[in-house]
């Protein structure tokens, strides 16, 4: 900064050359440089979700294929909004399910296109025979897996952890630390799936998927031209093929660790204190950082964001330091492999040795533990944000269907309604009580289909329109096939409403499905669950509970926050 007495250039008066030509020489490198600069310095707020769709859209991607589920909702949704993913008519419609999903993109991979899957971690089990299979066949196009992990189950029925799928599936995994990094991944991860010919598993959590930063765009890319793989049988899983092709994929994998290694998202940071070392993987980086503020952590670092494990900086890092700790978001998946079996090397601590809780989402504080930092949580969370317990709106239509549900079983006793994933499994708190399990997207028809097949008679299944196209219509094939003794309810709010509203691929196709599925027209009832019909549906449920073979009740009446939602669209309009 000038001080008084220090001005060396008086400012020459307006009008002069010298300024005159300073505004030629800047206009000129406004013409040039102005479109450039605009692009490269771009700087955009978006959640960690948002940014991956970015990153796809500005990768080139000529498709998204999802089915939602927090915390990966958002990515479709803002590809969905986005001007120039409409304007290229990128595909952004949602799929049935995970598994249509993967497949569709893996067409379009085909084809030669750039294509992004986007599912929450329990989606990936849906999808997961045609994600090992394509990383057997390999990509001809682009292919990013974007999989958003939910540690805590904030929303979630599990706490699985994604990364074992890159892993069991051989291929690259991605592990952003950041925004910015998570549209840098899967602009480069499109590029490094055509590169390997592999998917690459792009792995988020919740905390990334909900918080912003700016991120810094790249130049737009174009979209591949359609090209089908130059080896016709690429894609061909018979066994004499996926032998070679098997052997293929085993045959990359020291090409993923050298690209490991030179990773810029892997890195090693330098530190004094050598009586530890610290690995932490995509956003416990953050954690870490969190703790030093600017300075750099006292002990040496290695950052892993690209797997597999980049092993030159690991094993730089345990050679130096006397023991390491390894911080990972999930299961240990890293502490395992680095911990001696016979506890004979060295001292490795994270979730498996108890320094760090072994269930649940990482934060700053449990970092600060660890390292025997002072924790500094902050003022406490006041009372009336804290513990607020999910409930069905006032309103929804479930509600009027549990009330007659309660009345028409009441006599059967309890332990026969099996639910399945949605609004509706909140039937399961007072005052409704309704439900006795939930445990994943279709379980529902084909758990009531084997306890009706134990005797459990009346065996109710409880499930939603999106859950029943997603997972549903093959459970109750079964049923028709074996003419099981059985009571289908399907929740029909015309949504997707548990993650936000989206539409549902069921609107207007049940009574079809039900029937091309072979459920007898007359055991296909239609009630509209509203309190004034409540003797309406018990009398139903009552009837169809006489009939011994299967019947579907659809309880339809459309999502009341959805409506509102699009009257408040129309209004904005
Ligand atoms: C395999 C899997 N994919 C996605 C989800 C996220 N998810 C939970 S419920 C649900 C759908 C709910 O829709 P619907 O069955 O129509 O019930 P509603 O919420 O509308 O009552 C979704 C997508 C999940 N839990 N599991
Ligand atoms: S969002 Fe819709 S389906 Fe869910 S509880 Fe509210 S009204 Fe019912």
């Amino acid at each position: 900064m000038d001080t008084p007495g220090t001005l060396r250039n008086p400012p020459e008066p307006p009008g002069t050359l010298r300024n005159f030509e300073l505004f030629l020489f800047l206009s000129l490198v406004r013409l040039i440089f102005g479109p450039f600069t605009k692009l490269i310095m771009q700087r955009d707020l978006l959640l960690g979700a948002e940014a991956i769709g970015q990153g796809a859209i500005d990768g080139g991607i000529s498709g998204v294929y999802a089915y939602p589920g927090t915390p990966s909702t958002e990515i479709t949704e803002y590809i969905q909004a986005n001007e120039v993913a409409v304007s290229r008519n990128i595909h952004r419609m949602w799929s049935a399910n995970e598994k249509t999903a993967f497949e569709a993109a893996l067409g379009m991979s085909y084809a030669g296109k750039r294509s992004l899957v986007c599912m929450k971690h329990v989606g990936l089990n849906v999808a997961a025979d045609p994600f090992m299979n394509a990383c057997v066949t390999g990509v001809n196009g682009g292919l990013v897996l974007a999989v958003a992990d939910d540690p805590s189950m904030h929303s979630s029925q599990n706490e699985q952890d994604s990364r074992y799928y890159g892993r069991f599936g051989l291929v690259p995994i991605l592990e952003p630390s950041n925004q910015q990094e998570a549209y840098d991944m899967v602009y480069s991860g499109l590029e490094l799936s055509e590169q390997l010919k592999v998917p690459v598993v792009l792995r988020i959590t919740t905390r990334l998927a909900h918080s912003r930063s700016g991120v810094v765009r790249k130049p737009l890319k174009l979209e591949n031209l359609l090209r089908i793989p130059e080896n016709p049988k690429q894609f061909l899983l018979l066994p004499a093929y996926a032998r070679k092709y098997y052997q293929d994929l085993l045959g990359k994998q020291d090409l993923m660790k050298t690209l490991s290694e030179a990773s810029p998202w892997n890195l090693y940071r330098e530190g004094k204190d050598k009586s530890l070392g610290i690995i932490c993987c995509g956003i416990a980086w953050n954690y870490l950082m969190e703790n030093f503020g600017e300075k750099d952590a006292p002990h040496p670092v290695v950052k892993i964001s690209q797997y597999p494990l980049p092993e030159t900086l690991v094993k730089r890092l345990e050679e130096e330091c006397d023991e390491l700790l390894v911080l990972e978001e999930g299961y240990p998946l890293v502490e395992e492999q680095l911990t001696d079996f016979f506890g004979k090397g060295k001292k490795v601590s994270g979730r498996l040795n108890g320094l760090l809780p072994r269930a649940g989402e990482l934060n700053p504080d449990h970092v600060a533990r660890a390292l025997g930092l002072a924790v500094s949580s902050g003022p406490a969370v006041p009372e009336v944000v804290a513990n607020r317990p999910p409930a069905l709106c006032q309103g929804c239509g479930h509600q009027d269907v549990y009330y007659a549900l309660n009345v028409a079983i009441s006599e059967y006793g309890d332990g026969r309604v099996f639910s399945d994933i949605g609004c509706y499994t909140l039937g399961a708190l007072q005052p409704y009580d309704s439900i006795d399990t939930c445990v994943d997207m279709g379980a529902s028809i084909t758990m009531a289909k084997g306890a009706s097949d134990a005797g459990l008679i009346p065996s109710f299944a409880v499930i939603g329109d999106s859950t029943f196209t997603h997972s549903g219509i093959t459970g109750l094939l079964d049923c028709v096939v074996e003419n099981t003794n059985i009571n289908v309810i399907i929740l029909d709010n015309e949504a997707v409403a548990m993650t936000g509203g989206q539409d549902s691929s069921a609107a207007g196709r049940i009574e079809e499905i039900c029937a091309g599925v072979g459920v007898a027209p007359e055991h296909i009832r239609l009630v509209v669950p509203l309190k004034k019909n409540h003797e309406e549906m018990v009398r139903a449920l009552r009837e169809e509970i006489a009939f011994p073979g299967v019947s579907v009740i659809i309880a339809r009446r459309p999502c009341i926050q959805k409506i509102a939602r699009e009257k408040k669209e129309k209004g904005n309009r």
